[in-house]
């Protein structure tokens, strides 16, 4: 009799605990993004180039929710474009016909997915050619954070970084399906972030000794492989697809393809520099290096909210 209550009262504390537990309700949350083409500069000089886009960024906003919500998404393809345009979020499970296919500029779509994984994806316009599409801006990432906020170890400061190839030509189809990228890029600009091999760059990231660094990795391609590497670091822990279940220790660098993504956690146990690269050394010495400053006056706002994705 004793024992039987003794149970009792150990399986409710049980309950009761695991009703405590950090797990986040899941809601609908809506997405719209606008198909945009308008041109950006692509280097820190300001040249001007033709891009397609998602909300006119390269790349698009940051689509951000958490693992088990709804996601009601709707895409605008403006009036003013002059192409078809669509939308292929990697985080859903869908028709890629009816869901990811195209409209013409003036129409609109919906579609809706529950975003059932976890982790970093990557987003995408996946109109004909879709090499050019890509090529061009059409992408951007969707963090689905994990529902169990203690999936992962808690990161300091996050940052997006999106790597893609630059096309010199954005109208020659034919040059992005030989592979005759000019540049390799972060988020849209050769050497965006690389003030040492650009003296023209005004932006890094930053970061202090100690803090978790988290990375969110996109390699929007279209044709390269990304060897994603912290140049005087180490990867603590990288996930594929950004996925907690997925997780790897210590590396020095991981193999991210196109149209693949990764979460790369990184601690600097001392002051100064790292580059971020990818060790693809043509795609790293033609813009795709990003400098990481750890300091102990680091910017406070840098690696928050708005500010994971440097524009
Ligand atoms: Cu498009």
């Amino acid at each position: 009799m004793k024992q039987q209550k003794m149970v009792g009262v150990v399986l409710a504390g049980m309950m009761a605990f695991s009703m405590l537990a950090p797990q986040a309700e899941a809601k609908t949350v809506q997405v719209t993004l606008h198909a945009t083409e308008v041109d950006l500069p692509i280097d820190n000089k300001g040249t001007m180039y033709r891009t397609w886009t998602f909300d006119g960024k390269v790349p698009g906003p940051v689509v951000r929710v958490t693992e088990g919500d709804t996601v009601e998404f709707t895409l605008i393809n403006d009036k003013a474009n002059k192409n078809s345009h669509s939308m292929d979020f990697h985080a859903a499970r869908l028709d890629v016909v009816k869901d990811f296919g195209s409209i013409k500029p003036g129409e609109d779509k919906k579609f809706t997915f529950t975003a059932t994984y976890p982790g970093v994806f990557f987003y995408h316009c996946g109109s004909d050619p879709m090499i050019q599409h890509i090529a061009r801006g059409m992408f951007g990432t969707i963090i689905v954070d994990p529902k169990d906020a203690k999936a992962l170890p808690k990161a300091d400061r996050e940052y997006v970084l999106i790597q893609s190839e630059l096309y010199p030509n954005p109208d020659a189809k034919e040059e992005m399906m030989q592979n005759k990228w000019s540049n390799v890029m972060f988020n849209g600009g050769v050497f965006k972030y690389d003030p040492v091999h650009d003296p023209a760059a005004t932006r890094w990231l930053q970061a202090k000794p100690g803090e978790r660094v988290r990375i969110y990795f996109v390699n929007a391609g279209p044709n390269e492989f990304s060897s994603f590497h912290p140049i005087a670091g180490i990867w603590d822990k990288v996930y594929a697809s950004g996925n907690p279940k997925n997780v790897q220790t210590g590396l020095q660098s991981f193999v991210v393809g196109p149209g693949d993504a990764a979460t790369f956690d990184l601690i600097s146990p001392v002051e100064g520099a790292n580059a971020i690269v990818t060790h693809s050394l043509k795609g790293a010495l033609t813009g795709a290096i990003a400098v990481l400053m750890f300091s102990n006056d680091a910017d406070p706002k840098m690696g928050h909210g708005e500010q994971i994705l440097v524009r």
